[in-house]
């Protein structure tokens, strides 16, 4: 017999108690776009998304696409400034920030998903006013803020057998209003308003690590406030880490902070003993 062959069935089996677990579970993944790499590592994630649909999860992905926003930005000559980890968002820039979010990196990631032999739908904040803001500092243009979320629409998705895959562009309290809204913001507030079992950010660095650069693999929100306060949390863990302390305390189960380019970097957090990145919850 395969020694591989051996190898595959056990794992499958071991993963029982996880499957088991995780059945009907609302897991919301936030797929940044340092995590996307290329076409390879996008159908990678889209198999995973499918196979926990397939398993009976209702996963829900929610993305971001900076670095993508950043090369249509500069291929029209439009300059960009960030203040605290948010883009200083303009009538112009706001207009190029929906272009690529809700159109070529949403449709990329639903194409790919599909492609694995799911059915993915692809929205934005806009759609069913998922997801209302306000203008979150006036020192940053049009980057909003949620103040109201509808999530029946997404519920209505999965229950009907559909990935729901959301742009974090957002609609205001007044017409014609588009906001751009960080992508851990959008998905944060959206795990949030779903009560999900689990909400996984997908980034590129291994988790939130201690003052010796090991990864913490399990915080309460009172341990990362500690962390933050005597820095071992900085720069850009900091909007990250304040995400998941706020969507815990809106009743999330549980936040895990990931690589998503570790292979299979969801599976490996919800199917396996040993788990990914750094889980934070109560
Ligand atoms: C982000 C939205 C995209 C995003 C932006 O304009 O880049 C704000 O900063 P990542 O790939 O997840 O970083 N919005 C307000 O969050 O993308």
């Amino acid at each position: 017999m395969n020694r591989d062959w051996i190898a595959t069935a056990r794992t499958l089996s071991e993963a029982l108690p996880y499957l088991q677990r995780y059945t009907g579970a609302v897991v919301v993944v936030k797929f940044g776009g340092n995590a996307m790499g290329d076409d390879e590592a996008m159908a990678d994630f889209a198999r995973d998304i499918v196979l926990m649909r397939q398993v009976g999860m209702n996963p829900v992905v929610v993305h971001g696409g900076g670095p993508m926003i950043n090369d249509l930005l500069k291929k029209l000559g439009i300059e960009s400034d960030w203040v605290r980890g948010k883009r200083v968002t303009d009538k112009r820039t706001v207009e190029v920030v929906e272009m690529v979010l809700s159109g070529l990196v949403n449709k990329r990631i639903v194409q790919a998903i599909n492609d694995q032999g799911g059915r993915a739908v692809g929205i934005s904040g806009k759609d069913d006013d998922l997801m209302v803001c306000e203008a979150d500092d006036p020192e940053l243009g049009f980057v909003g803020r949620p103040v109201e979320m509808n999530v029946q629409v997404i519920r209505d998705l999965y229950n009907a057998g559909i990935i729901p895959v959301v742009a974090p562009v957002a609609t205001g309290m007044n017409d014609n209003e588009t906001f751009n809204v960080n992508g851990d913001t959008a998905a944060g507030a959206i795990a949030g308003a779903l009560q999900a079992d689990r909400l996984l950010l997908l980034t590129d660095v291994a988790g939130v690590k201690n003052k010796e650069g090991e990864v913490i693999t399990q915080m309460t929100p009172d341990e990362v406030h500690g962390l933050i306060a005597d820095a071992t949390i900085s720069g850009g863990m900091i909007p990250k880490v304040e995400t998941a302390l706020k969507a815990v305390e809106q009743g999330v189960r549980a936040v895990v902070i990931l690589d998503g380019r570790v292979p299979n970097a969801c599976l490996l957090e919800l199917f396996t003993e040993h788990g990914a990145g750094s889980m934070i919850r109560s």
